[in-house]
């Protein structure tokens, strides 16, 4: 995978040195890139490499973690060539010099000729010709793209402009890229139909919580550290946030923090932290938490899928029967607790009937999490949750179910403590405000219904990640097909003519013009008209925030393949191709509508948007100091950068916040949080109905060697060796009872649709509960997702029931494939 196989080559003490937040998930390691010409190698002795490290003795265990896929050789447009490599930062306080699987990788994953990423990443922009792709360049693209929507908003309007959007940050996303296309599509185009990169809609994640007053990062990654407990609900966090757990979770559950002191609680000193998992399945993480705290420190609450409001209410329940919950802070900063309250109650045997869980475990969570210690004092507990409640059974109540029990024991606010998004992403959302309201329209409905002219999908690909994805497919392509045929019998017709060949086709023929913004020809480029090439972290300045809001740039150190371009400026090249058509119309007020886009870096779209927007307070992550953020202050800052909201610019240096809501008020008008009536509601109609119907629950999610849809790690040896197709676990009784063994590959199908994977014996699932990896390229779990959501469009991706049959075996698979268990024993 990379050109360094044997040996690995030290740079030299005068490489190049610059910064990189991991543009994988939300904790956002940082990374020191170091760059240097290729002709050239660092010595052995410390003073002749960059790392400033004696490498003519053994080095101490731990002093440093370097692998061959940590290095690469890259060539810029001057045709010089250079070495890079990418180490974790052991002075930035997320990681400590930690490294995952992925961002270790990172190297590996930057353009480089000769590997099969260089060849495999998008060069030029593409245009389909109705059955061939040619390369063509931006002027065609831009004419096309700007031609066509002009076409399509002027006669028919903006409902017909449609949008796959990341919403993000790191990699296809950041505070740059977010705000361009939010000012393009939100103030320029004003469509409203636009969904996220992962839900079938724009809405939020988290608006349970939002609705509460208490925005879902209100912590510090070191509130983990000094928890009396991690409460970790629906996530897999060593998997999947994997250093903020081995940096900040471990050492507390290992004791490495008792007896330490701390000014947030003078009188009491840090003990050895507990944590107690919500996870139908024993997962990795659990499996790892007992060896490392010991059985008696670890609870697994393995509930029955989709019954974690049942669980909260009962807990709420039987908190406030014992008088453990904090009235004097719930009678002066709080509203609505007593009609909450009576909404909600579930006595505990109800609670362990729903969740299936023992009494006494429902207990035991309580008393852990809730009772006043012997000091007095109320234990600080930390609250995660993730994919396990956001894609769960009706996110808004579970998340409304979550925090009433936290506002009313006080768990946020304090330090210790917090209720948090576990998250995905980093972030790095700055947009205008959304124009639709709340539920906004569902989006793949829309498309499958026939509806929507012009499709944008950028940095997203719901081929492989939406809901009901096979039907959605099936739909997108037949539409896709009818703008084919029309393409096809273009002959030498201009841009111009071919914009009035597409529009007829998508007006009068039900068609539909796809374009995709993307680093690969992935899945739903093969279905678009037009692919464009975007630049990721590394070959451009981008600036993201991870799960404890702090706000680091990534700093550009190469160029990009071909003319591929920052994600902002290609926005502003759309934006301005419109503007310049409108002027030429004459049309003065559409051409204002896409003016401001007179950028020519990514630091403008930055200085533009996250600046001046959060004085503006439009939509502020940041609060309303975001302007004192510069890129230079950033790159000085470092990967430690600041966490915001900022306070202020002192002495050289930005200073952040490390908790919100520390003043106990919250964001809601009157400063108070709301309790939120959320009583438990049973499973949806159709989910039962397939419950009831098929054999199986397919849970689904990540796995720690993969990321998302495999974007790069399909194009890794290493990674695609590891899993040729999306692997799904069993429990050895149910596949001996289906005559299916290690490396079977086996059809998952129900009544939404089917697809395939590959069987891995694991004694740790239930019976009839299978795990299967989500996104994958070869086996999407997606196909068997029905297409329920909750009221505000967030969908239930892990609520999927089918039955599995075998298909046969692959010799090869069975050949090469580990079936090593992942589990910690
Ligand atoms: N069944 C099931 N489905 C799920 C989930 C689940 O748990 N179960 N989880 C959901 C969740 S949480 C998520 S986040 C989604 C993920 O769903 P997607 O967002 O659709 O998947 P990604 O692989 O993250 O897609 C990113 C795409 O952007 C491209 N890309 C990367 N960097 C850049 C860049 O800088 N610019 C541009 N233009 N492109 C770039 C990549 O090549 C890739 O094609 O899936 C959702 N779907
Ligand atoms: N290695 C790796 N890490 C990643 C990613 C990746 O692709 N690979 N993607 C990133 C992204 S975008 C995201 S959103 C995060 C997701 O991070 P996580 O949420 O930690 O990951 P998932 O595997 O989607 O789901 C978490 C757990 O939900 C459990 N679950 C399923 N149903 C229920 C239920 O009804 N109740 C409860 N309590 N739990 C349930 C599953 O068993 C699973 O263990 O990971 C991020 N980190
Ligand atoms: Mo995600």
């Amino acid at each position: 995978m990379t050109q360094f196989k044997d040996r690995i080559p030290l740079p030299p003490a005068d490489a190049r040195k610059t910064n990189m937040a991991c543009h994988f998930c939300i904790v956002g390691c940082g990374y020191h890139v170091y760059k240097w010409p290729a002709d050239r190698e660092g010595g052995r002795a410390a003073d002749q490499n960059a790392l400033g490290l004696d490498f003519t003795r053994q080095l101490p265990a731990m002093q440093l973690t370097m692998t061959p896929a940590m290095v690469n050789r890259i060539k810029d447009h001057d045709g010089r060539e250079y070495n890079i490599m990418i180490l974790p930062d052991k002075a930035c306080s997320v990681n400590q010099g930690l490294s995952s699987t992925r961002g270790g990788q990172m190297a590996s994953v930057m353009y480089s000729e000769g590997t099969p990423i260089g060849e495999r990443r998008l060069k030029y922009p593409l245009v389909y010709t109705g059955d061939d792709w040619v390369e063509s360049n931006w002027e065609q693209a831009m004419a096309l793209y700007a031609g066509l929507t002009q076409r399509i908003l002027d006669n028919d309007g903006p409902d017909q402009l449609f949008f796959n959007l990341f919403d993000h940050g790191g990699a296809g996303g950041g505070f740059e890229n977010t705000w361009a296309t939010g000012k393009l599509i939100f103030n320029g185009l004003q469509s409203k139909m636009v969904r996220i990169h992962n839900r079938p809609a724009y809405n939020s994640e988290c608006h349970a919580t939002r609705d509460m007053g208490i925005g879902e990062l209100n912590n510090s990654y070191e509130d983990a550290e000094i928890a009396d407990v991690i409460f970790s609900i629906g996530g897999n966090s060593y998997e999947t946030q994997s250093n903020w757990f081995l940096a900040h979770w471990e050492p507390n559950l290992r004791g490495a923090n008792v007896g330490k002191k701390r000014e947030w609680f003078p009188d009491e000193s840090v003990g050895k932290g507990r944590v107690i998992l919500v996870d139908p399945r024993r997962t990795p993480t659990v499996a790892i938490c007992e060896t490392v705290a010991g059985k008696d420190n670890v609870l697994h609450l393995a509930i029955q899928p989709g019954t974690d409001t049942a669980l909260f209410n009962g807990l709420l329940t039987y908190v406030v029967d014992q008088g453990w919950h904090d009235q004097a802070f719930i009678d002066e900063h709080t509203s609505g607790f007593e009609e909450m309250l009576a909404a909600n109650r579930l006595e505990l045997d109800e609670c362990a009937r729903i969740t299936g869980l023992d009494r006494a475990d429902i207990i035991k969570a309580a008393e852990w999490a809730y009772k006043p210690k012997e000091s007095g004092h109320a234990p600080r507990t930390m609250h995660a949750y993730e994919k396990g409640v956001i894609w769960g059974n009706d996110n808004y109540r579970i998340q409304s179910a979550i925090v009433n029990l936290v506002v009313a024991t006080r768990n946020v606010g304090r330090r210790g403590t917090g209720v948090v998004r576990m998250g995905g992403h980093q972030e790095g959302y700055t947009r205008p405000p959304y124009p639709g309201g709340r539920p906004a329209p569902y989006i793949d409905q829309e498309l499958i219904k026939g509806n929507g002219m012009m499709l944008t999908v950028w940095a997203c690909n719901a081929f492989q990640t939406t809901v009901n994805a096979e039907t959605y497919r099936q739909v997108i392509k037949r539409r896709a097909a009818i703008v084919n045929q029309a393409l096809a019998e273009a002959r030498g017709a201009t841009t111009e003519e071919l914009i009035d060949i597409v529009y007829d086709a998508v007006k009068n023929k039900g068609g539909l013009f796809i374009v995709d913004i993307d680093l690969y020809r992935t899945k739903f480029a093969e279905s678009s008209h037009l692919v464009l090439p975007a630049t990721h972290p590394g070959e451009m300045n981008l600036t993201s925030m991870n799960g404890e809001r702090r706000l680091r740039l990534s700093e550009r150190f190469m160029d990009p393949p071909g003319i591929a371009k920052p994600d902002c400026l290609i926005a502003a090249d759309m934006a301005n191709a419109l503007r310049q058509r409108y002027e030429a119309a004459g049309n003065a007020a559409m051409a204002e509508r896409f003016a401001g886009f007179d950028w020519t870096t990514e630091e403008d779209a930055f200085n533009d948007g996250f600046r001046m927007a959060h004085e503006k307070e439009i939509d502020s992550q940041g609060g309303p100091t975001g302007h004192l953020a510069t890129y230079e202050r950033l790159r000085e800052a470092g990967n430690n950068g600041v966490q915001l909201p900022i306070k202020e610019y002192k002495d050289g240096k930005l200073i952040g916040t490390e908790m919100l809501y520390t003043y106990s008020r919250f964001d809601t008008e009157d400063g108070r949080a709301h309790f939120q009536p959320s009583p438990w509601n049973g499973l949806p109609e159709v989910v039962q109905q397939q419950k009831e119907k098929f054999d199986f629950w397919i849970n689904n999610g990540r796995t720690n060697h993969i990321w998302q849809t495999a974007y790069h790690d399909q194009h890794l040896a290493f990674r695609k060796g590891r899993y040729p197709m999306a692997p799904i676990e069993i429990h050895p009784q149910d596949a001996e009872a289906l005559g299916i063994a290690n490396g079977d590959i086996v059809e998952v199908f129900n009544d939404f649709g089917a697809t395939m994977a590959m069987a891995y014996l694991e004694p740790d699932l239930k019976r009839g509960q299978v795990f299967m990896m989500f996104g994958y390229p070869n086996g999407v779990q997606g196909d068997v997702v029905t297409e329920w959501a909750d009221r505000n469009l967030i969908p239930y991706y892990k609520g999927t029931w089918a039955s599995i049959r075998r298909v046969g075996e692959n010799p090869a698979y069975l050949r090469d494939v580990s079936f090593k268990r992942r589990r910690y024993s």
